[in-house]
């Protein structure tokens, strides 16, 4: 099996600094608890930033020396990188541009410096690993220069890119000084895969409509290459969150909530406090519900786990504090001595705490403005092993394509989340089954591994597919040889296939 260089800008096990000393810690997020079994599996080496500056971790030669053990190579990032890079255009331009915030972007001349100094500085790392065989598989809106550079100096390198975002449409993406930039760094890949066909649909007509390139049947012919986009609605690890119901730990947990919710129905919500999530627009509409249903008070709670994310972003800050007081309006108008109708966790949850919510959960409610695909929506569903639960999911979540037996609302229709709770809370259990059987089936065909496995596939048949045109295109030179020839000779024979 050839071996697989995995890129992104956070490695599977970050570096934490607590009381002065340097820890590690495994990353949480969908990418590294998803291929982290899948990657160790194979011969493969994952490159990314490990979470503290270059120079503490060059004094700390343990964890430098653990990481490498683990096949985890860093990339040092300055302080002042970090701030402008991460903190900067990737925080404040392309996220929000590229789940349509347009009004929340920030264009700086000095972010996107640093982007193409962190991108350059992953090209130095991964270009002093690689080897002619390998595979390189880059991931996320992070590094998305980083496939020309590598091109650059690796002409020949089977190379994936993978955005784990939306992309926008061409309206929305035409609006970033550095478009042609990112779409020629795009293209040094040979495959570049989205979640869904939409996303897929939207890069490609940028790459027409602003670089001009031909393109037909998800496929590019740039300058001189052919390169492929296409979608992988990527998966979960299944096995995991289903086999956690069963675990001894998430039994534990469950029942130690069950005690503190007595009798009520549950009502989930997690997320990262984002504001592509739509968390005050969910909260808003459960105080609708709430006040046009009053059989449901006391009866039900609303679950509002909420993960700390980019604290230092001002719109994530008002964000926190707008959540802050929301919960505290409905709880201070609705709640009774003995019953808070939102239980608000702001913190990030051990695994089978959250696998014990997932599963005992009526409804989880998920609902975000516009998400790339959304994990938690099948993760909750894996949980359902008797069946019983319900999804109601915004149909602006790269998810709800796969996922169309869930209740599919509109996250800006207050009226449709509201009534999509009632019908939730109402629907029959044998419903819910049905419902959830089918995308279970569905989850587990396709979990993580399957989606890796199928963008391996595609990336090796589109570096096939390269080699045979090559093969079939005469080259500059040749050309210019055949036509001396053909003008020297006195008869000529053209076989043209
Ligand atoms: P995220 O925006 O982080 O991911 P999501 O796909 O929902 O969103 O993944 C969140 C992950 O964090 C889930 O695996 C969930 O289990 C975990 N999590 C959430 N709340 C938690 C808590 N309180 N405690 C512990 N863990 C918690 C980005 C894109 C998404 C895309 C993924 C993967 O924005 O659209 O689905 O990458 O491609």
């Amino acid at each position: 099996m050839r071996r697989l260089l995995i890129v992104s800008n956070r490695l599977p096990t970050t570096v934490q600094e607590r009381k002065g000393e340097l820890h590690l810690e495994p990353s949480v997020g969908g990418l590294a608890t998803g291929l982290s079994s899948w990657y160790k599996s194979r011969d493969s080496i994952w490159i990314g930033w490990p979470g503290i500056t270059g120079k503490k971790i060059k004094r700390e030669k343990d964890i430098l020396a653990k990481l490498l053990s683990e096949n985890c190579h860093p990339v040092s990032i300055t302080q002042h990188d970090v701030e402008a890079y991460y903190h900067g255009i990737c925080n404040r331009t392309i996220w929000p541009l590229f789940h349509h915030f347009p009004l929340y972007t920030e264009y700086s001349e000095g972010f996107w410096q640093a982007y193409e100094r962190v991108n350059t500085a992953f090209a130095n790392v991964v270009a002093g690993i690689a080897k002619p065989n390998d595979i390189i598989w880059i991931h996320d809106y992070h590094l998305m220069l980083l496939p020309k550079l590598l091109r650059e100096r690796l002409p020949k390198a089977t190379m994936g890119f993978f955005l784990h975002i939306p992309f926008p449409s061409f309206e929305i993406f035409r609006l970033l000084p550095w478009r042609n930039q990112i779409l020629e760094g795009l293209l040094g890949a040979d495959l570049v895969g989205f979640h869904t066909y939409d996303y897929a649909g939207h890069f490609l007509d940028s790459v027409h409509r602003i670089l001009g390139y031909e393109v037909a049947m998800g496929q590019v012919t740039a300058a001189d290459r052919v390169v492929r986009a296409d979608a992988f609605p990527m998966g979960i690890n299944y096995d995991l969150f289903s086999n956690a119901v069963q675990d001894s730990k998430t039994h534990a947990e469950r029942k130690r909530f069950h005690k503190k919710l007595e009798d009520c129905r549950v009502i989930l919500s997690v997320d990262r406090l984002d504001y592509t999530k739509g968390i005050p627009q969910r909260l808003e509409a459960f105080s609708a519900f709430l006040d046009r249903n009053s059989k449901f008070l006391r009866k039900v709670i609303l679950v509002l786990l909420v993960v700390p994310s980019r604290t230092r972003v001002g719109h994530y800050i008002q964000l926190k504090k707008q959540l802050d007081g929301l919960v505290g309006e409905i709880n201070g108008k609705y709640g009774t001595i003995g019953w808070m109708p939102v239980w608000y966790l702001y913190r990030s949850l051990p695994f089978h705490s959250l696998a014990a919510l997932y599963s005992l959960a009526d409804v989880a409610l998920v609902t975000p403005l516009r998400d790339g695909m959304n994990l938690v929506a099948k993760e909750y569903t894996a949980t359902k092993m008797d069946g019983k639960g319900v999804l109601i999911l915004s149909e602006t979540a790269g998810a709800a394509q796969e996922l169309g037996e869930a209740i599919i609302i509109n996250a800006n229709n207050q009226e449709e989340i509201v009534q999509a709770l009632e019908k939730a809370l109402e629907m029959p259990e044998q419903e819910q089954i049905e419902r959830n059987r089918i995308m279970q089936k569905r989850l587990r065909r396709y979990d993580v591994v399957q989606w890796a496995n199928e963008f391996m596939d595609k990336l090796l048949s589109t570096k096939k597919l390269q080699q045979e045109m090559e093969e079939k295109t005469l080259s500059y030179e040749m050309q210019r040889k055949l036509a001396s020839d053909f003008q020297e000779s006195n008869k000529a024979l053209l076989l043209l296939d």
